[in-house]
């Protein structure tokens, strides 16, 4: 039986909680948003269209500076992003500073800090634990905080609670309240999965889950899903250590296919007619800001190792380190590729330059980050190899093509941008110095490069394939070596 103390206790933390829901609901709470990057700037924008006073807290000057005049600092591509910002700074709903102490009076506050992982794949939590040192000593008594930031799981608990308690003096439910809603945003459609798509809303207690769900129903149109701050973290990186892993299967089954004259992108089509498959693309890599960093921090989750609260990692896992290992070498492989046509060709890739096609991680984005093109580009100066880089998307490499083409040896294409779909192939080969070109992404039918076993004279082009046989045809029939497969 709770005594006194307890009972107003729990109906101190629930007038506090009850308090931020009206606030929600009328949209006088004030907002605040630390970090203002991809993550940051969408949801901070979209409650100040709701009418929400929004703060935005950013560590680089220039950065607020560009948003308080209204412009955006990055993602022109993002659709309505420019648009909504310009809108909500000249509404005065939305104002960026650098000051930590501009946070004071706010009520809820979301923290969207980036979480990377360092060269030992290890979470680098600087930018979170600078965020809540900064935010603590001005924490409003009575405030919500919530990480959007994904996180190891056990972070909220064992390290974001105790620094958020020591920063600010204040106690767990009863001075503030704390939860985590991992961002499911993709760089492309910022507002769109904003509005669209589902999200895990974790609270340190169920009264806190359904505080933030009142907040984020207001923009969210999806499933909003309350759980608890550890299932919010698993969820969050199982979802993408998930899609890394398949990945990784594709990858590793279009290597299969070069070796045994297969062709991984007729298997993949056959294979996905079965029930419940979804095989994924095989490609040049995986790049960007979520995929290959997640599954880290889901192998670096905390535990309680012992009852003095000490902290330990989980053991050492097999399957999703191992599918980082072949994603990671998916660049390698594309030199693997590009070495057997330079022999053919009677070059060596030491004396080659080598045009890179596509220098963002994902098709038709302008975002590099992680891009597998960078890990190619050091690996083929490590062996002594020139590079010329053209990406349409991404400034300065976005010149004429075929201008770059003609000093260079070989082209390879990394990333499936609609202007390469679209290319003019036969001026790419004039352009070459030699008629070299390696395919990362399935951008083109293989049929137009290898002539028919029944015309001996030699294709022209000195074509591969990522996941298919030198010689693999596109007309079903099998290579020379292989006999006819069973009948089904
Ligand atoms: N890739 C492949 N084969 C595939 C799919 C992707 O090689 O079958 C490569 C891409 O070329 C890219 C990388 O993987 O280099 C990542 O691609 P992605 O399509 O997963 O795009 P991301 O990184 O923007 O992933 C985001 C993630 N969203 C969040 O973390 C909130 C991911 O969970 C989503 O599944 C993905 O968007 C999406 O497609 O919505």
């Amino acid at each position: 039986m709770p005594d006194q103390a307890e009972l107003l206790f729990s109906e101190t933390s629930l007038s506090g909680l009850d308090l931020l829901r009206q606030k929600i609901a009328q949209r006088n709470a004030r907002l605040a948003v630390i970090g203002l990057g991809y993550v940051g700037l969408a949801v901070a924008c979209e409650f100040a269209h709701l009418g929400f006073n929004v703060l935005g807290v950013e560590l680089r000057p220039e950065r607020v500076a560009k948003i308080n005049l209204g412009s955006l600092p990055f993602g022109e591509n993002e659709p309505g992003l420019a648009e909504l910002l310009a809108e909500v700074v000249f509404r005065q709903n939305l104002h960026a500073t650098v000051d930590y102490a501009a946070l004071a009076g706010c009520d809820i506050i979301l923290i969207a800090v980036e979480t990377p992982v360092d060269e030992y794949k290890c979470p680098q939590y600087q930018a979170l634990r600078s965020a809540i040192s900064n935010l603590g000593p001005h924490l409003k008594p009575g405030a919500l905080v919530i990480v959007e930031s994904t996180t190891a799981p056990g972070t909220l608990q064992h390290i974001v609670l105790p620094l958020l308690q020591k920063a600010s003096g204040l106690e767990l439910n009863r001075d503030f309240f704390l939860g985590n809603c991992p961002e499911r945003v993709m760089p492309g459609r910022l507002l769109a999965n904003l509005r669209q798509v589902s999200r895990v809303v974790g609270g340190i207690t169920p009264e806190t889950a359904e505080t933030m769900a009142a907040l984020y129903r207001q923009v969210v149109s999806a499933d909003l899903d309350l759980t608890d701050c550890l299932t919010a973290e698993l969820v969050k990186t199982t979802e993408n250590a998930y899609r890394d892993v398949q990945i990784a299967f594709a990858n590793e089954v279009a290597l299969i296919c070069e070796q045994t004259g297969g062709d991984v992108w007729k298997v993949r089509s056959l294979v996905n007619k079965s029930p419940h498959r979804q095989m994924h693309l095989p490609g040049a890599g995986v790049g960007g800001h979520c995929i290959p960093k997640d599954p880290w921090l889901l192998a670096h989750s905390l535990v309680l190792s012992d009852n003095s609260g000490a902290r330990e990692e989980i053991s050492p896992l097999k399957i999703i380190p191992a599918a980082r290992q072949v994603n990671d070498d998916m660049p390698s492989h594309m030199i693997d590729l590009l070495e057997d046509a330079c022999a053919e060709a009677g070059i060596s890739i030491q004396d080659a330059c080598i045009l890179v096609m596509g220098f963002a991680y994902l098709e038709d984005s302008d975002d590099p980050r992680n891009s597998p093109s960078q890990a190619l580009v050091d690996r083929l100066h490590d062996l002594g190899a020139e590079t010329i880089i053209h990406d349409p998307y991404i400034s300065p490499y976005h010149q004429d093509l075929f201008e770059y083409a003609q000093n260079c040896d070989a082209a390879v294409i990394m990333v499936r941008h609609r202007p390469y779909l679209e290319l003019d192939l036969g001026r790419l080969k004039s352009a070459l110095r030699r008629p070299i070109l390696i395919d990362g992404r399935n951008a083109y039918d293989p049929g137009l490069f290898i002539s028919s076993l029944s015309e001996p004279d030699p294709p022209d082009w000195i074509f591969r394939s990522l996941g298919r046989a030198k010689s693999s045809r596109q007309d079903g029939l099998l290579p020379p070596n292989l006999p006819p497969p069973d009948k089904p």
